[in-house]
């Protein structure tokens, strides 16, 4: 593999790690734990996982003898920066408890444990992912790990290569199946742990006990270079409205970090939508009468941010995509034997006269989306959804009747842009480096005292590494019941935007003044040498949260 000059310099990068980490470690454990709602039903889905104490590791001087461990490594769902990194943390992990310790890595996502595709990773093998961006050492993908005759097949491969430990790194609902595996495999005394390790960019899977997701801070810093470079374009030309949606799934985390990190005109942000009860012309007007207000002055030029899961967060849509979930999920057979051309008047017929009424006036590609293309886990494919299209169209024309009133006398020019994919690889940054080898050490910590049904758990990131607390947090504790393909299943709880926390107060108490003026920020490229202030910083995200 030819390499670049950085990928060379980077890879001798000896990412932090946490205190307790750096030698001998000794097991705390609390009280025990209820999940985060649901308690009755969680507790009876999961009896031999529920209730777990949370756990943190402390450094310790007494020298303890661990035979070999032999563990297996799955990565699931979307890439995140810094999931090699992860893996590099659990091999040098194990290999610190006992030289003769084996890491396999399962190919192509959690497909390879049930089609028994892998590899024994050597040192040879992850020193050339070392702190690199992708998830191309063993690939990834989305196969929902869910069924018994999956679990039962995954335990073959298991039982012949002698593996005693399976670390999933995904998602929520990846995290959500590695737990049921995991209780499954307890109730059989099938003898496999398994750990999860908390990743995704979208920054959702978090909560008291996980700060924050790998990748996150990576592809935000990708976004908010990039969404400066076109802030200082447009303050250059004065011409154009950038229309920039960003990826994140439902949750609006990465739109607020940008618009923290880089001071746009306008962001959206999902959940406060979704709480006004506003509807699309709503949003719409809100953005048009910003331009109109800025053009005023004699700025027709600025920025928009948009989080791709925002039709979602329309409360009419939301309605709209509920029944199409349940009806889908029931009748999703017949749906795709209909002709293609057909299926946009079949759903317009069966939806209830709301809904359909609503699908029915949206564009087509919307439509299409809509009803089309689930992932596996019976998500909308929100990054497939024009959104930010969708939006300047409609301001272009609420402008145009605004201007016929007499109401707006600017120029309206729009670009669109969205920046997703560009980020989920990108080279992880120092805190994505040393929080995902941390998060991966900490995973061969837990397997070492048996551990199963965890995930993998580091804290207080916004201090330096040296200082940040690991341990383990009971994947139950997180859970709650959701309605998912039209019936009740255990999940963890995804973390939307919460208005009442301290990012979006003090977004919502700056967004006049920037909407208003220019007061745009130029983050610029991460930095991976230099001085610790400009290239070890945590998201403003968790510094405001840890603020409170
Ligand atoms: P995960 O939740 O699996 O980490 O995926 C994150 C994400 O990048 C979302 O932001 C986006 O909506 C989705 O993946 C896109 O999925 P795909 O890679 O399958 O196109």
């Amino acid at each position: 593999m030819k390499k670049s000059a950085l990928q060379i310099a980077r890879a001798s990068y000896q990412p932090k790690l946490p205190k307790a980490l750096k030698g001998q470690v000794s097991i705390k454990e609390g009280t025990p734990t209820e999940s985060v709602a649901d308690q009755a039903e969680i507790k009876k889905l999961f009896p031999n996982t529920y209730g777990m104490p949370v756990i943190s590791f402390e450094p310790s001087n007494e020298s303890k003898n661990y035979p070999a461990i032999t563990a297996g490594v799955i990565l699931s769902g979307g890439q995140a920066p810094g999931g090699h990194n992860v893996i590099a943390g659990l091999f040098d992990g194990l290999k610190a408890i006992n030289k003769n310790s084996k890491l396999y890595g399962f190919l192509l996502g959690p497909a390879g444990l049930i089609e028994h595709n892998y590899i024994e990773l050597t040192s040879d093998i992850i020193d050339e992912y070392r702190n690199t961006g992708g998830f191309d050492i063993i690939g990834s993908g989305r196969t929902k790990l869910e069924t018994v005759e999956q679990f039962d097949k995954g335990l073959e491969i298991i039982k012949q290569l002698g593996i005693q430990a399976l670390v999933i790194i995904g998602g929520d609902d990846s995290n959500t199946n590695a737990c049921v595996l995991a209780e499954y495999y307890k109730k059989i005394n099938a003898g496999v742990q398994v750990i999860g390790c908390p990743k995704t960019i979208d920054g959702d899977l978090k909560n008291e006990m996980i700060e924050t997701s790998f990748g996150f801070d990576t592809a935000c810093k990708v976004y908010s270079e990039v969404i400066g470079n076109i802030q200082r374009d447009c303050n250059s030309a004065k011409k154009y409205w950038h229309f920039i949606k960003l990826m994140g799934r439902s949750a609006s985390h990465i739109a607020l970090e940008c618009a923290l990190q880089t001071q746009p005109n306008i962001c959206i942000i999902s959940e406060e939508v979704e709480e006004k009860n506003m509807s699309l012309d709503n949003v719409v007007t809100y953005i048009a009468d910003i331009v109109a207000a800025r053009a005023a002055e004699g700025n027709n030029f600025g920025t928009v941010l948009i989080p791709e899961g925002l039709i979602e967060f329309i409360p009419a849509m939301k309605k709209l995509i509920a029944e199409l979930n349940d009806f889908l999920a029931k009748n999703g057979n017949e749906f795709a034997m209909i002709k293609k051309s057909e299926q946009r008047n079949y759903i317009i017929n069966h939806l209830s006269s709301e809904n359909s009424a609503i699908y029915a006036s949206l564009p087509e590609g919307v439509a299409r989306q809509l009803s089309l293309d689930r992932d596996p886990h019976g998500n909308v494919q929100v990054s497939l959804i024009e959104t930010e299209k969708l939006l300047s169209e409609m301001v272009g024309k609420k402008l145009a009747e605004m201007k016929s009133e007499g109401k707006y006398t600017g120029k309206f020019a729009a670009q669109h842009h969205f920046f997703g994919y560009e980020g989920r690889c990108a080279a992880p940054s120092n805190f994505d480096a040393d929080y995902c080898y941390s998060l991966g050490y900490t995973a061969s910590a837990l397997i070492a005292e048996g551990k199963t049904g965890y995930m993998s758990s580091v804290r207080n990131t916004t201090k330096p590494a040296e200082e940040w607390i690991a341990g383990g947090v009971p994947v139950t504790m997180m859970m709650n019941m959701e309605r998912r393909h039209g019936e009740m299943k255990p999940v963890i709880q995804k973390a939307l935007v919460k208005l009442d926390d301290a990012p979006f107060k003090y977004f919502a108490s700056q967004r006049e003044i920037w909407a208003k003026d220019t007061c745009y920020v130029y983050p610029g490229p991460i930095q991976y040498f230099g001085p610790t202030e400009v290239c070890d910083q945590p998201t403003i995200t968790l510094v405001l949260e840890a603020q409170g």
